[in-house]
Order: C-alpha cells, then structure tokens, then sequence
C-alpha cells in the first residue's frame, strides 16, 4: 500500500500547525516575566506550536536562538532584541531562508527596513517625555535646583536609551533640573539597589529626585533609600515606568510617586500579526501600544482592574 506518511490527506497539510519561533530577553523583571506569560498564553490560544528560548539578558545566546529557528524552518521568528545593534547579519540570514520577523517590545538600528515585517511595542521616548512632565508639574513651585539621580535600564537597549532622551526633552526647558548622577541598573532590583546606594554615599540629602527606567530598579532603590534612614517618595520623589504590580504595591504602600504605563501584553497583537503574515496579509512596520500613567494617588483604585 502507498506509504501514507509521504501523503498527508489535504485536510492535514491545511491544518498543519503554525510554528512560531520566539527569542526572549530573559526574565530580569516583572515586566519580563508578564511579556513571556503573554506570548506563551496567545499562542497556547491561536493553536501555535511555540518554540521559545530565553537568552539570559545575552545577545549571542539571541543569535544563536535565531539561527536555531532557521534550521528549524519555523514559520515565523519574532524576538525582543536585548540591545539596538549587532543584527542585520542574522536578520539576512533569515531573509534568505524566507523566514518572516517580527520585532516585539524593542526595536533594532538598521537601515534596512526589509528585514523584519512589522515592530510592536511601546514608544520609549513618550514614556520619557510623560516621566518629564509629571516632575516638571510636580515641581513647578520648587524654586531651588531639583537635583536628580538616574537609574538606567540596559545600556544599549532602546527602552533605556529612549527614556533618557525624552526625560531629557522635557526638562531641559528649566536649568534648575540638575541630573546629578546616571547610571545603569540593568532592569533588575538587585542592580538597582546597588546602584542607589553608590548615588546616596556620593551625593546623600543632596538627592531630590530617582528617575528609574523600570520598576524593578525603582524598588530595590527603595530598599536602598530606607537602609539609608531616608523615606521614600518623601525624602526623596521617585518616578518609574513600567506600571507592574510591585509598582502598585509600593505607591499603595505610599513609597512610589508615579510609574509611567508600558504594556508587556503584546501576545495577543502578536500571534494576530503572525496569523496575518501566514494569510499574506500586507501589515505596517510599526504597531504602537497604547499607554498611560499612574501616580500614587489612584492606585489603590486603579490595582483591581491592573492585568500584569
Ligand atoms: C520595555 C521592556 C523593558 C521593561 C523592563 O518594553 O523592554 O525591559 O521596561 C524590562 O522592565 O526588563
């Protein structure tokens, strides 16, 4: 008898399975871990086999992810890139095994925009701009300096290179904003709580203001501040982003002023983009999550209705 395995009855062939290859960051904060929950949910629902590989925060373990994929034929790859630069060579490798990519969450420096299908995720500098803004209201009677700290998120990373930027924008409109000292924290509370504790034994009371990337960084300064005798979102104002539940907790506990939404929710825009491609469906270069902000006065009301 005809050997059936090498004669998938059409009905197979047309149900065979999605495969989506995903490389991950890691999962150094909260929001990464909500970011990973999401994906691995949506294409659990979309009936996608998921091959998902988590890079330790390294990009040659991305790479090597990536070119994994590849060999495997997958039918699409989507990936976070950790940092901006250093991909254009594994993204034509891609292209030549006509494998489709989607950036989620942060975007790569390359000119040539035919190497990957569409970029979702936030934008970083809006975040930036609207942590800027909070403090300039928050200070517009403060006739002193506002001497400033800053936690950086993964030096090269776009969230942490576009967040310095549109602060940045914003309060360069008023010489009294001073920032004293900036720093990595590498989007992790351990990080940040030695970072923060280097910024007090350096500059001390002199410090006004934390500007934290993430909010992971944002509550190991905390701790840092309280080991120092200090009161949080007292002593000193602390601005985050992100918006996770520790973020929350920490306004509700009143030791956070502000923290700047950043939706780690992509999942369900993203297996809807890999459904899309698979359709041949055209699909714009850039999908925008939309976004807000929370200060500490709404957040118990607001902590209810919080999905991440
Ligand atoms: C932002 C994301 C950042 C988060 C951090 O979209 O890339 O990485 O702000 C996470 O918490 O580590």
């Amino acid at each position: 008898a005809a050997s059936l395995g090498g004669l998938l009855p059409a009905t197979a062939l047309a149900q065979k399975k999605i495969v989506l290859g995903f490389s991950q960051v890691g999962a150094e904060s909260e929001w990464r871990t909500a970011n990973t929950e999401s994906i691995k949910a949506s294409a659990k629902e979309a009936g996608f086999e998921l091959k998902f590989s988590d890079a330790q925060q390294k990009q040659e373990n991305q790479i090597k992810a990536i070119r994994s994929f590849i060999a495997q034929k997958v039918d699409v790859i989507a990936f976070s890139p950790v940092v901006e630069s250093g991909w254009e060579t594994v993204l034509r490798e891609a292209k030549a095994a006509k494998i489709p990519v989607v950036l989620t969450d942060r975007s790569v420096n390359t000119k040539d925009d035919t190497l990957f299908v569409t970029f979702m995720g936030s934008d970083f500098v809006e975040e930036g701009r609207k942590a800027g803004r909070w403090l300039v209201e928050k200070m517009k009677d403060q006739k002193g300096d506002v001497n400033i700290v800053e936690l950086q998120g993964t030096v090269g990373s776009a969230p942490a290179i576009d967040r310095k930027k549109g602060f940045e924008e914003i309060i360069k409109a008023d010489p009294k904003f001073k920032i004293l000292r900036s720093q990595t924290g590498d989007f992790t509370r351990a990080k940040g709580k030695e970072v923060m504790e280097a910024f007090l034994k350096a500059e001390g009371k002199k410090i006004n203001v934390l500007y934290a990337h993430n909010d992971d960084m944002a509550i190991g300064a905390i701790q840092a501040i309280e080991e120092a005798g200090l009161k949080p979102a007292k002593d000193i104002t602390i601005i985050s982003i992100d918006a996770v539940k520790g973020a929350f907790e920490a306004m509700i506990a009143g030791k956070l002023n502000v923290s700047v939404e950043c939706s780690p929710l992509l999942g369900p825009q993203l297996m809807s983009a890999v459904k899309d491609i698979k359709a041949g469906k055209p699909l714009p270069k850039r999908i925008v999550t939309e976004e807000t902000i929370f200060p500490m006065e709404v957040a118990a009301k607001e902590f209810p209705n919080r999905k991440y």
